[in-house]
């Protein structure tokens, strides 16, 4: 028996948040998306917005026929899909030539980089090619497999959690065909080569080769196949996961490395590195005299080969320092910094080797473009129960995206409505632009006093660090210490900690080790002692290090490369080229795969899902300038076809009149309509439509058009 198109409703609830009845009821939202959890349908859009529930297993919704169906269809007609996002987005680009940019959000485990592969795919299908641009398309999706496994690693929330900021730009030429991309990586999770918390992993690659590593090759590299031999690899106990085959992964990198053009010379440098990284990680101290030496040379030796240095120079850069405060003068270290010093150089040759990577791989995608579709996916909003600079970096990521997220679709739409001369309810909804200043704002947020500390000679340490901050920044809204905290609150803290409320919940973050980390790796050239490892370095025949590390930096001509300068270059780049761009928002919850409706309400919440739907729904769905609105309606009504000569406001209103719009469907504004429901005009589009097809026309896409 066939079911009617209520019961259906009831069943599988709407698919556009906008038609539900009670839209400010929570309740309403969790109900609806518990329905459509139910039934596989793990999409649904808030207007433009798509909004996805992770499944946590296979869906038949990504094969060919579904590609083929979301090509060209009207972006409500069919049920919501990420494909209809990409589909969107590449029609916009194609008939309005402006670049388009999908921005993916969520937590950690939401399914961010899951999305971002499938709007990948659905262009490497659905888009014209020939041969050439064959070869591009390949590459674009063989980078994937390649960033993976140097970019991510298992934590506590993903088994392949991106460790790495990623922005992609996929570019097109004026035939629409994909002919180049170009990727900018930020702020790698370096920590992660020297340390990992229980139950997580180092970056894919170093178990990949040690597992899948052909028996020559890691004897070549003087490599065991067992990870537990790796201090690099021993520290999060998890050498093995069971939804991860090292071996076949390996496979897959390897051929992704060919496809994208690295030739056999590239992947042996390549990998001396990335051997080399575990070495140096086995690296061990002994104490003479207070000061520290390598007790085996066994390490230095296959460093030295594999990087191409002298063993004498880099076992004196492993346990010395240079004095700039006495002039040019060489001292020893002791234990302590003598390991900090070797892990530095980890963090830093693997760090720039992934850059070196990425560059690699914008080198092999370049081509002249005409437009492009960005795809940004970050890593998700995260917190654990030690919570270091690295989440800290995460976080802000995170609150920087969502205030964009305010900015541009909330802020935006009310702003509309009052330069229009609309008058609506006004709605009440969280800035977090208060977070982003504390973290930010020049010479008083928390950026800028870790550079001032980083920067001042003396007695600086994590804890004058944290003492700075609760001066201040100690009466913030969302910012606490062990100090200034409530008696129930200290009990959750540690005195080495500070807690910042983010928009997405409470977050407490321990200094410890922040400020030697950021001394040591990031301003590197201003510290007092300077690591000489870096020059050791530059002195290497590997031409892959030697590309990435540069004599000039040495230098004190040299800008100093303060957390904050890092934290522009970085993220602000980004963020200012997204300005010019035109949005489409994919929002990601993440689940354990059930319906868990306490986790589900905390994203809904946290994210602004309801918010973002109250503006929706307490205006207009669509809006289009009156003389665009006009051009394209014109001939559905005699008195303004062919032309209409009065004043346009009135050439509308005659118009919607005669097609017969109720006075609760739209509003004019100063210089546009507003229709307030989709279904309206559906049924002018039909009529067009009809029209056209009764003279023999074809018509435009529609959907490019009003959206
Ligand atoms: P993330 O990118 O949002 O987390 P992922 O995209 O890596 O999350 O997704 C995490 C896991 O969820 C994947 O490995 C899949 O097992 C599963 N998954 C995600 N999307 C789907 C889908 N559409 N269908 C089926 N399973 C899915 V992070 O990078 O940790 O922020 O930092
Ligand atoms: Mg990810």
């Amino acid at each position: 028996m066939m079911e009617s198109a209520l019961t259906a409703r009831d069943r599988v609830g709407v698919q556009d948040f906008v038609l539900l009845e009670n839209y400010t009821s929570e309740a309403a939202f969790i109900e609806n998306l518990r329905k459509r959890f139910k039934e596989n349908l793990i999409y649904t859009y808030i207007g433009s917005v798509l909004v996805s529930v992770n499944p946590y297993k296979d869906l038949e919704i990504y094969n060919k026929n579904h590609m083929e169906r979301y090509r060209g269809v009207n972006f409500y007609e069919v049920s919501p899909h990420i494909y209809a996002v990409g589909d969107n987005s590449y029609r916009s680009m194609r008939t309005e030539r402006k670049d388009q940019c999908i921005l993916i959000s969520g937590e950690s485990g939401a399914g961010k980089t899951e999305a971002s592969k499938k709007i990948l795919q659905y262009y490497a299908v659905t888009c014209p090619a020939s041969e050439q641009v064959q070869t591009v398309k390949d590459r674009l999706l063989q980078s994937n497999p390649v960033l993976e496994a140097f970019g991510n690693a298992k934590t506590l929330r993903n088994d392949n959690s991106s460790r790495f900021g990623k922005y992609m730009d996929i570019q097109f030429d004026f035939k629409g065909a994909p002919v180049g991309g170009h990727i900018i990586n930020y702020l790698l999770e370096k920590s992660r080569v020297v340390h990992q918390n229980h139950g997580e992993r180092n970056f894919h690659i170093f178990y990949q080769l040690i597992e899948g590593g052909e028996e020559d090759l890691l004897r070549r590299l003087g490599l065991e196949r067992n990870p537990q031999q790796y201090q690099y690899l021993v520290k999060g106990n998890c050498p093995k996961v069971s939804s991860i085959n090292d071996r076949s992964d390996w496979k897959t990198v390897r051929k992704a490395l060919t496809v994208i053009g690295f030739n056999e010379d590239d992947v042996e440098e390549l990998l001396n590195i990335i051997a080399s990284v575990l070495h140096l990680g086995n690296v061990q101290y002994g104490e003479e005299d207070g000061s520290a030496c390598i007790t085996s040379d066994t390490q230095i030796k296959y460093l030295a080969r594999l990087l191409g240095v002298n063993g004498t120079v880099l076992t004196e850069a492993l346990t010395h320092k240079k004095i700039i405060a006495k002039g040019e003068e060489v001292g020893p270290l002791n234990l302590e910094q003598a390991s900090s010093a070797r892990d530095a150089l980890s963090k830093a040759v693997y760090g720039r080797t992934f850059t070196w990577l990425v560059n690699k791989i914008n080198t092999s995608l370049t081509y002249t473009h005409y437009s492009v579709i960005g795809l940004l996916d970050i890593y998700g909003f995260e917190v654990f129960q030690h919570n270091s600079f690295e989440q800290f970096c995460i976080n802000y990521c995170n609150e920087k995206l969502q205030q964009l997220f305010i900015e541009l679709t909330l802020k935006s739409e009310q702003e509309e409505y009052e330069a229009e001369g609309i008058t609506w309810e006004p709605v009440q909804y969280f800035n977090n632009k208060i977070i982003c200043d504390l973290v930010e704002e020049k010479f008083k947020g928390i950026i800028s006093i870790l550079d001032e500390e980083c920067l001042r000679p003396g007695d600086a340490s994590d804890l004058t660090f944290l003492e700075k901050l609760a001066d201040t920044v100690g009466g913030h809204p969302h910012f606490v210490t062990h100090k200034l905290a409530d008696a129930k609150t200290r009990k959750v803290m540690g005195r080495e900690e500070f807690r910042l409320l983010h928009y997405a919940g409470e977050v407490n973050y321990n200094v410890n080790g922040v400020f030697l980390r950021c001394v040591k790796t990031v301003c590197v050239c201003v510290c007092v002692c300077v690591c000489v490892c870096l020059q050791v370095m530059c002195m290497s025949e590997n031409k892959i290090l030697n590309q990435c590390f540069d004599r000039e930096e040495l230098s004190d001509k040299k800008r100093p490369e303060t957390v904050r300068y890092v934290f522009f270059l970085m993220f602000f780049y980004v963020m200012k080229q997204l300005r010019f761009l035109r949005f489409t928002w994919c929002v990601f919850l993440s689940s354990s795969g059930r319906f868990d409706e306490v986790l589900i309400r905390h994203q809904v919440k946290y994210l602004g899902l309801m918010e973002n739907l109250r503006v929706r729904r307490a205006g207009f769905a669509y809006r289009r300038r009156y003389e665009v609105f006009l051009q394209r309606y014109k001939s559905l009504c005699p008195d303004t076809w062919p032309n209409w000569q009065g004043k346009l406001s009135d050439g509308v209103a005659t118009l919607v009149k005669h097609l017969g719009y109720k006075p609760e469907e739209y509003k004019l504004g100063r210089s546009k309509i507003f229709i307030r429901f989709p279904k309206t005009l559906f049924g002018t589009e039909e009529a067009l439509e009809t029209r056209k097809h009764s003279l023999g026309e074809i018509p435009i896409a529609v959907q490019a058009w009003w959206r």
